[in-house]
């Protein structure tokens, strides 16, 4: 209950805060875009971790009001990025599969591309296998919204989740997240290379791109150009940083 009006709190004087995390594109050697991670800088304790909050904006349902402010943020640090000249790469931002579900997520993501007079394609949505397996009717409509409106779906932590491939073909989705289970051992582990394998084949015969997440060694990212993947994330290139070091990243690369 502390932990729920502190939130509360939180919620109502803004602490939330956005780092960005780069991904690379493996095949032209240029920042490919960010992921959004949502960071509560609590007065008290200083930076807090999603992982410790966000099962908890779940259960109470909150993260339908915290969610609705990472858009916001979002796409106020794009307008002000493209008003200050930098050129700009995508955004991917985590849906919930809480918030997933909420009556107002597509509006709320339109009056905030709307407002700060985006383009679409400057978001990627990232859902879970199990939002997808979680309404399946409802979630199509919601992703064929999506789509229709210019934004790019990713399907995150892909391979940990159920989810019938038979969706991959059904649904309209981008990118194939890889987790980053899957890439931690590569380099050992024949059978996490056979399965990053087969992914990225796959996903390149349904014409999806590959994003294999979690790459930290040299080694790791050596495998994955050999296994042809598009893009990569980790801690190899950068940590997640916030939005005034993404501007040397947008200047100079990374
Ligand atoms: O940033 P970090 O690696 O600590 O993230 C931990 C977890 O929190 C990850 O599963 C990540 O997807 C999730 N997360 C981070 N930011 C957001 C967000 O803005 N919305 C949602 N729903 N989840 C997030
Ligand atoms: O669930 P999702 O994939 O959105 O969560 C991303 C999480 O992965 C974040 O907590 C982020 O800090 C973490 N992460 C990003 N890059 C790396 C990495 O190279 N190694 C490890 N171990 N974690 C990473
Ligand atoms: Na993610
Ligand atoms: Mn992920």
């Amino acid at each position: 209950l502390l932990m729920e009006n502190k939130l509360l709190k939180a919620i109502k004087n803004n602490e939330f805060t956005v780092y960005y995390q780069p991904y690379f594109n493996l095949k032209t050697h240029t920042l490919a875009g960010l992921e959004a991670l949502v960071r509560w800088d609590d007065r008290e304790s200083g930076i807090i971790s999603p992982g410790v909050f966000i099962p908890i904006l779940e259960e109470t349902g909150f993260i339908k009001e915290v969610g609705r402010q990472i858009i916001q943020i979002v796409c106020r640090q794009l307008r002000e990025w493209i008003d200050q000249g930098y050129h700009v790469v995508p955004v991917a931002i985590n849906l919930s599969p809480v918030q997933f579900r909420s009556s107002t997520l597509l509006e709320d993501i339109m009056e905030a591309v709307k407002g700060y007079d985006l383009n679409p394609n400057l978001i990627v949505f990232e859902i879970t296998e199990s939002t997808f397996m979680e309404d399946i009717a409802a979630t199509y409509e919601v992703l064929k919204e999506m789509k229709h409106a210019g934004f790019t779906i990713s399907i995150d932590d892909f391979g940990t989740g159920y989810s019938s491939l038979s969706y991959l073909k059904k649904f309209p989705v981008d990118h194939l997240k890889i987790d980053l289970s899957f890439i931690r051992d590569i380099t050992k582990d024949t059978d996490d290379k056979a399965i990053v394998n087969a992914i990225i084949s796959m996903a390149h015969h349904l014409n999806l791109k590959t994003i294999a997440e979690g790459i930290e060694q040299e080694e790791q990212l050596k495998e994955l150009y050999s296994l042809q993947c598009d893009i990569g994330q980790g801690y190899y290139w950068s940590k997640p940083v916030p939005a005034h070091i993404v501007e040397s990243f947008l200047k100079y690369g990374l």
